[in-house]
């Protein structure tokens, strides 16, 4: 039997604190438990997922490498360096697998300074707004992609 294909979900900063504080903006749920709907999602799906979170820039570069050849994608909510990181981007864009960008919040409606993303530049498609279920969506997405892949 073949093993079910993984999918990198990558965390940037600050996402390690969720549900401590500003639940009106990103929800009451913490990492963990996104984590675990998440993993009840992929399972659901017959695809595994390895679920990362970092706040240092370097570290997701060499987890965005260490995915070539492991992962069938990456979901990535690159948090603040969403809209900073020009080597998140390259990283992304040398790995050549399919990106998916998520959000809790709907970037669009907030500050001016979160509507740019470098990883939009380098993403299939983009999906934000609804909170923890951003990442559910974004599973369901990427097993469409991975299907079509084929
Ligand atoms: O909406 C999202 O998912 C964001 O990626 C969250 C980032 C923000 O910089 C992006 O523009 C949109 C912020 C993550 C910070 O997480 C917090 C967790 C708990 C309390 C406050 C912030």
């Amino acid at each position: 039997m073949s093993e079910s294909p993984e999918i990198l979900i990558l965390n940037g900063p600050n996402l390690n604190m969720l549900g401590v504080r500003e639940p009106d903006i990103y929800g009451n749920e913490t990492l963990a438990d996104i984590e675990e709907l998440c993993n009840q999602r992929a399972i659901s799906l017959g695809l595994t997922v390895n679920f990362k979170q970092s706040n240092l820039e370097g570290e997701i570069v060499t987890d965005i490498q260490s995915a070539r050849g492991v992962a069938a994608g990456i979901i990535i909510n690159g948090a603040g360096y969403t809209h900073t990181s020009v080597a998140i981007f390259d990283a992304l864009k040398i790995s050549e697998l399919p990106v998916i960008e998520l959000h809790l919040s709907n970037i669009h409606a907030r500050e001016a300074f979160r509507h740019h993303s470098y990883i939009a530049k380098v993403a299939t498609g983009i999906i934000c707004g609804f909170g923890a279920h951003s990442y559910v969506l974004a599973i369901d997405a990427m097993a469409r992609l991975i299907e079509c892949a084929d």
